[in-house]
């Protein structure tokens, strides 16, 4: 993680010029904000440190990373040698401006953020807020007192998320701590507990948990780590420290016969650890974080494995993520709990995208990435022509691209399959963005809504059920069209979506997308009562957003599907794409 701070923050850098540049209207310069952009998006996504890329390989090397040309590599070893960029330096004071808060508002770009700068002297969200609050905002031209409301919403939702973190940010950085702690041969087991291990999307600490009966010995190397910022507070069997990342981290050390107890206990949530603790003291036993005691209050579990105390209390074994207490704890009782989906049973991807619409990939390059991640099959997805900011593509454009596909795929030769098809925007009206005859020709047509989003329940789902009873579509991409801390989905009536999937066979997306999750796990679990089938999709736009797929099994699980109800565990001949 330290390594890749640098990464980060020259990311971060990019991407504020990029804004800055935006404003200017000139031609040349929108070239350059892509550009930048782009360079953005790539130092995020590279494995190694840039700052050794460049001692190793010098500008060469940088400008073979793909985005960074001649001009960015220069500003980029700038940065590297002597710790600032001129270009970003100079920008910055013309317009001392947090892009980064102000534009993470949905509806905010960086061009009306400059605007509310220059009219209203606004910087940041807290002058946002006053200008709001004296709805200062609302006469200015270009704004009304709808985006007056947007941004009010906006802000909120940013106030919401205040301590949270996505999981998709969270897991990996919990990941890097627990491959340190086992390294360190102090500690018998380490796991994940907490929100983490139940996969919910959002994360307000990381909970780890080592059995190790040399406590101080792996506090101090948790202390110690690189990621850690500072020590909030050091206990034998406790340490919570902050992370260099922004989020809490809490670490108990365990002593091993008691493992599974606590790894039951911390993983929670509350409301499930309850109603198992109720049950655990109606058949006469007590359950706390240290073991399953019978009356005598002798420890009768040596409990170091979390199956057994769910087994001996008369239950199934609750996966982590079903443990939120929506009925699990009666099924388990019953021992109707089915084994959710794994990460291993898929064998495909049905949407992603290339870089011939707003991907960062070739298609071969996702190809042999799709093989690494173990997939037997992906369908490539790309925007549609309307959907101008994504590059979309249109008839002409899709029917070459589908050559060099089917090209690649005899090159290929069944390592993997790649599946023609495509994003196709749902327009305002629920008609489809590509022709009858284009989306004919198509062996998987994912459909999206990515416009007019402010429509009320019943016209919204019209639109929605208009197009999947169009005959052309196999799958409804990103249902609600949320983005977590972001913006709230567009409100859809989720029983006449079911009922349009069930009548035309349409599949149901799980975006993956660390701030998509859509559909969420409440609605999965409503909507898995109509004959429907779920797709999890990774929605790529790179080949590292494959590894994405396992928070869309994540919210499977947690909508507590099978992996019969999921498309994309089939075999290839199995598909039934039917129209
Ligand atoms: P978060 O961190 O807000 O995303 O959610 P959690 O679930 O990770 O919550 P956290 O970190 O406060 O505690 C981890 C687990 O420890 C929690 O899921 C259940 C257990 N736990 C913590 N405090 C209590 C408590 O007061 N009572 C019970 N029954 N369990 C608790
Ligand atoms: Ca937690
Ligand atoms: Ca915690
Ligand atoms: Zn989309």
């Amino acid at each position: 993680m330290e390594q890749l701070d640098f990464n980060r923050k020259l990311s971060e850098m990019l991407d504020r010029i990029a804004d800055m540049l935006s404003v200017d209207e000139r031609g040349t310069v929108r070239f350059e904000v892509r550009a930048y952009r782009k360079a953005a998006l790539s130092i995020a996504e590279l494995d190694e440190d840039v700052r050794r890329v460049y001692r190793d390989g010098g500008q060469g090397a940088l400008m073979e990373i793909p985005g960074i040309g001649a001009g960015i590599s220069r500003s980029i070893i700038e940065y590297i040698e002597r710790g600032r960029m001129r270009k970003y330096e100079m920008l910055k004071r013309r317009y001392p401006i947090d892009f980064e808060s102000l534009t993470r508002i949905e509806g905010l770009g960086p061009k009306r953020v400059v605007s509310l700068y220059r009219l209203l002297g606004v910087k940041d969200v807290a002058g946002l807020r006053a200008a709001l609050d004296k709805h200062r905002i609302r006469g200015l031209k270009g704004f009304g007192e709808r985006s007056e409301e947007a941004i009010g919403r906006g802000i909120s939702m940013l106030e919401s998320a205040r301590g949270r973190a996505l999981l998709g940010d969270a897991l990996p950085d919990a990941e890097f701590i627990v491959d340190k702690l086992r390294a360190s041969g102090l500690a018998e087991r380490v796991e994940i507990a907490g929100s983490i291990r139940r996969m919910q999307e959002t994360i307000g600490d990381i909970d780890i948990l080592a059995a190790s009966s040399r406590q101080e010995e792996v506090m101090d190397v948790f202390s110690k780590l690189d990621s850690v910022e500072s020590v909030i507070l050091r206990g034998s069997t406790k340490t919570s420290v902050r992370l260099r990342n922004g989020m809490n981290c809490d670490l108990r050390v365990i002593e091993p016969d008691s493992f599974g107890a606590a790894l039951q206990y911390f993983t929670g949530n509350k409301y499930h650890n309850v109603s198992v603790r109720k049950i655990a003291i109606k058949r006469g036993y007590k359950l706390n974080e240290y073991g399953l005691f019978n009356r005598s209050g002798k420890d009768m579990a040596r409990s170091r494995d979390e199956r057994w105390i769910y087994n001996r209390l008369g239950m199934d074994y609750i996966p982590p993520e079903m443990r939120e207490d929506r009925g699990e704890i009666g099924l388990a009782l019953k021992h109707g709990i089915s084994d959710p989906v794994e990460l291993g049973d898929l064998r495909g991807d049905m949407h992603t995208h290339t870089r011939d619409s707003d991907g960062m990939n070739s298609i071969e390059e996702m190809a042999e990435a799709a093989i690494r991640s173990g997939l037997e099959y992906f369908a490539t997805t790309n925007h549609t022509k309307s959907l101008r900011i994504a590059n979309g593509m249109n008839e002409r454009g899709f029917a070459e691209y589908f050559k060099r596909v089917d090209a690649l795929n005899d090159r290929m030769n069944g390592r993997i399959r790649v599946i023609k098809g495509a994003e196709v925007d749902i327009l305002k009206d629920g008609s489809l963005d590509l022709s009858r005859k284009s989306l004919e020709s198509m062996e998987c047509v994912v459909a999206s809504v990515h416009s007019s989003f402010n429509m009320d329940e019943r016209r919204m789902t019209d639109r929605i059920v208009k197009a999947m009873d169009s005959g052309l579509v196999h799958i409804l991409g990103h249902p609600t069209g949320r983005l977590i801390f972001k913006r709230d989905g567009y409100p859809i009536d989720l029983d006449r979506i079911g009922e349009a999937a069930e009548r035309d066979g349409v599949a149901i997306e799980i975006n993956s997308f660390p701030d998509r999750l859509d559909l969420c796990d409440t609605n999965i679990m409503y909507i898995s009562k109509y004959k429907i089938r779920f797709a999890i999709d990774s929605d790529a736009h790179s080949v590292k957003h494959f590894s994405n797929l396992r928070y869309g099994v994540g919210t499977a699980r947690r909508g507590w599907l099978t992996k019969d109800r999921i498309l994309n565990c089939n075999e290839i001949k199995r598909l039934r794409l039917g129209r």
